[in-house]
């Protein structure tokens, strides 16, 4: 058996998604999500030109082979194109061994470990007013877990708060959004939005929240600390991540639960965070962190540290990404949750799947593969639209994290 054929499938139906499709001789096919947000163009070049090649001939039955293959073989090894790519690869390949045994990915894996995967929906507003009315809406949904992100008093723009309440696109210009932070006054305002939805919803329902990268260490320990009464299920991205170490200044302050990794691409950005338990929950992905093959040593290491999983599942991931880590997270042994943002009803007639959401739950497909597909002929109508994530400036202008 050999891949005989794969390609790049760009699609743009409200928003971009990067889909590579594989094709082998005996007519079977997988795809794999390749899309990074604001990067789309440069990871389509880097499957077309560095990975499609090298694919073609190859046997489609040694993913492990071939995902070291291209993560040695890259020499210039790591980064979110390089790593997208090959998780695109890897997604693919496992979506075809499925199909070729007939089951369900997650049974491939080892079977489920649950009947279905707690999700959260992300709940948002100008203001609290807005924010705890968003919140009550999910839970008439059926939501169990919410994130909430509120718009700050005094700030033009704060990071979630997206212009429909159900879908979050961020990258909303062909050019970077300049938008304008405050640290001082989001942590003003914070503790009190958290405040009002403890008094309004009560204890029964997980609120998360995402700092989105924007606090040094201890501005968020003091965060953290101030967010305690409100019991958390978890306070995320509270301060950029390179610096694994950083996170031993906020663990020594706080006991709010800790998760970050969406923007990591291999284990190596989440080693040390794991081992020394500095955090709570992972939240790398299929698309981002080398697909299966790699999430699941991801996950492996994690659960010796009792470290569960919390994958990123923002709308800039396509349904491809969401079928697969449905399958995985119905697997793996150390599951926390499962972000679920949602996509537009165009995106998901181009991505037809099988996973299905009910009462704050997900329930992956019992199709062989990971239950998600292309309608390439609806794909074709949506062209590929230049769009680029914001960028954030403090107020005297100088350069933060978005
Ligand atoms: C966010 C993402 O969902 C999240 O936790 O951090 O929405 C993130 O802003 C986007 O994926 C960026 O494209
Ligand atoms: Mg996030």
């Amino acid at each position: 058996m050999i891949i005989q054929s794969a390609k790049v499938i760009v699609t743009c139906p409200g928003r971009n998604f990067v889909t590579l499709k594989i094709v082998t001789d005996q007519g079977v096919h997988g795809i794999g999500d390749a899309t990074l947000n604001g990067r789309e163009l440069a990871v389509a070049a880097y499957l077309e030109h560095h990975v499609i090649p090298a694919l073609i001939g190859k046997d489609p039955r040694r993913i492990e082979d071939i995902w070291q293959y291209f993560y040695r073989g890259a020499y210039w090894r790591r980064g979110p194109v390089t790593m997208s790519a090959i998780s695109a690869v890897d997604t693919a390949l496992w979506d075809i061994k499925a199909k070729m045994a007939g089951m369900p990915l997650y049974d491939l894996l080892g079977g489920k470990s649950r009947e279905s995967v707690m999700v959260y929906g992300h709940a948002n507003g100008a203001d609290i007013e807005e924010t705890v009315d968003s919140v009550g809406k999910y839970i008439d949904m059926g939501y169990r877990a919410i994130r909430a992100q509120s718009g700050v008093p005094g700030l033009a723009d704060a990071y979630g708060v997206g212009r429909d309440r159900l879908f979050y696109e961020p990258a909303d210009a062909a050019l970077p959004t300049e938008t304008v932070w405050d640290t001082r006054k989001y942590l003003h305002f914070a503790p009190k939005l958290f405040d009002r939805l403890r008094d309004t919803y009560g204890f029964d329902h997980h609120l998360l929240h995402d700092g989105h990268h924007r606090l040094t260490p201890m501005e968020a320990a003091g965060l953290g600390k101030r967010l305690e009464d409100y019991q958390l299920f978890w306070l995320e991205d509270v301060t950029p991540a390179e610096n694994q170490e950083a996170f031993r200044l906020i663990r020594q302050h706080t006991t709010t639960p800790l998760a970050v990794g969406e923007i990591f691409n291999t284990i190596w950005d989440c080693k040390d965070l794991i081992q020394n338990q500095l955090i709570d929950y992972i939240r790398t992905t299929v698309v981002r962190a080398g697909g299966i093959t790699h999430l699941r040593r991801i996950a492996d290491l994690a659960a010796l540290h009792q470290v569960r999983t919390g994958s990123h599942g923002a709308t800039d991931l396509s349904p491809v990404t969401m079928g697969a880590a449905l399958h995985f997270d119905t697997w793996v042994p150390n599951f926390g949750i499962q972000e679920y943002m949602r996509h537009t009803p165009e995106t998901d007639a181009v991505f037809p799947h099988d996973y299905r959401f009910d009462k704050g739950f997900l329930y992956a497909g019992e199709t062989p593969g990971h239950g998600v597909d292309i309608d390439e002929d609806l794909a074709a109508r949506y062209p590929y639209r230049p769009a680029s994530l914001p960028v954030a400036r403090l107020e005297d202008g100088t350069m933060w994290n978005w």
